[in-house]
């Protein structure tokens, strides 16, 4: 069985390790991630780590010479998105796991120690915040957001204690010593280039920003039937002229994606006139500064929007993570790993956020795409190839050979 062989029989069998129904669930803090956990830590006793879980659910498989020998990082994130794939995330994990292996013999004569990291939440889909796990280990976490409930009411501090964690630790976990030379993360493309070009593995220049904000407008309900059309506050009303000048004005624009994923209309019945629309608005893109003023425009827009149709706005940013470089040197040691198994080298940008995206605050980042079938993604018929993850573990392993050669 070749490794990729072997990654692939390991994602088809912690995909099972998911909420009930197509594709994969997999949240943080649930059983579904307990059963992950569980099979990470076989994947990371196989490469020969020693497996610990830090205070920020990240578990953490650490080769046996560490020491104070310089860091290389390699992982992903462990969490899924709602009837997700079987890669996005997991690939990265089970790829670092078997690139580990390759050295398990020969730990000593690596002037580099190496870590697997296992990271709990990057998708944000349960709480609304993400990447808890990259900023602990970053030093840039903010321990407010282990107050934020879940849809069910439940604090994520709550739901980590449950799972046998305290989060107030997690601030004390940032990495000062020994220095961390690289963060490595292999991840499906969730796109189409890769498989445009024929290629099975592509070299990351770049990951985009992400601005979301929650939008609320608020009308006045009553009923469908007896109420005139004038004078009406049908909030679902400006929502939808809202969505649809959002649509128009991004479509225009190169390097931004705007996107409206969340929209929940209240009371929503058949025979009244919504009195509220909550609803999300993510935009994207590589240039912060272009994104920020996209979003100062929207604003404007849905609040001459609200004034004109007699609604009440309420317009709250909750997250916001600037766009990253990969870094030169990692991009390099990439390229040659590409070069090294016979194919050609391609570099791409990521439209996808990565653990990554805040690993960067820590140290170098360095990111392998691998090929993804039609590329579809965040959806349970998400697919990448053994033979591609094959060529993506050698890539690595080659890749850090070159770092740990320059250590003195
Ligand atoms: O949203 C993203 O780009 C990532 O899948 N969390
Ligand atoms: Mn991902
Ligand atoms: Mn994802």
């Amino acid at each position: 069985m070749t490794d990729g062989e072997l990654a692939q029989a390991r994602l088809h069998e912690i995909a099972e390790a998911s909420l009930e129904g197509p594709g994969v669930t997999r949240l943080p803090w649930t059983r579904e991630h307990r059963d992950a956990n569980r099979l990470i830590g076989i994947w990371m006793k196989d490469a020969g780590l020693d497996v610990s879980l830090d205070a920020a659910g990240t578990l953490v498989g650490r080769s046996p010479n560490a020491g104070s020998k310089p860091l290389i990082l390699l992982g992903s994130h462990q969490d899924s998105v709602r009837q997700g794939g079987r890669y996005d995330g997991i690939m990265g994990i089970a790829l670092a796991c078997l690139v580990a292996r390759r050295f398990r013999d020969r730990w000593s004569d690596l002037p580099v120690a190496i870590s697997v990291l296992a990271f709990a939440d990057e998708e944000g889909v349960r709480f609304p915040t993400a990447l808890i796990g990259p900023r602990a280990l970053a030093g840039t976490l903010d321990p407010s957001v282990f107050e934020l409930a879940d849809a069910d009411g439940i604090r994520m501090s709550d739901a980590m204690r449950d799972f046998g964690l305290e989060s107030e630790r997690a601030s004390a976990l940032a990495m000062r010593t020994p220095p961390v030379k690289a963060y490595l993360e292999c991840h499906i493309e969730q796109g189409p280039i890769l498989e445009d070009n024929a290629l099975p593995v592509g070299v990351v220049t770049g990951i985009c920003g992400i601005t979301r904000i929650a939008v609320t407008f608020a009308g006045e309900t009553g009923h469908a039937g007896t109420v005139p059309m004038s004078g009406r506050r049908d909030a679902l009303v400006g929502a939808a002229q809202f969505v649809d000048e959002v649509n128009r004005t991004v479509s225009n624009l190169s390097d931004l994606r705007a996107t409206v994923g969340q929209f929940d209309v209240r009371p929503n019945v058949v025979n009244a006139i919504p009195n509220e629309v909550r609803l999300t608005l993510e935009i994207r893109g590589t240039d912060d500064v272009n994104r920020a003023s996209f979003k100062q425009e929207m604003h404007q827009v849905a609040s001459r929007i609200a004034n004109t149709a007699d609604l009440n706005l309420i317009w709250t940013p909750t997250y916001d993570q600037p766009a990253i470089a990969c870094d030169a040197a990692l991009r390099r040691a990439l390229a040659a790993g590409v070069r090294q198994t016979g194919h050609r080298v391609l570099e791409l940008p990521s439209g996808a956020t990565h653990d990554s995206s805040a690993m960067a605050d820590l140290c170098p980042v360095g990111m392998l795409f691998v090929r993804c079938r039609n590329g579809v993604s965040h959806r349970p018929d998400e697919f990448a190839s053994a033979d591609d993850m094959a060529v993506a573990i050698d890539v690595c392993e080659t890749a850090i050979r070159g770092i740990a050669d320059q250590t003195e």
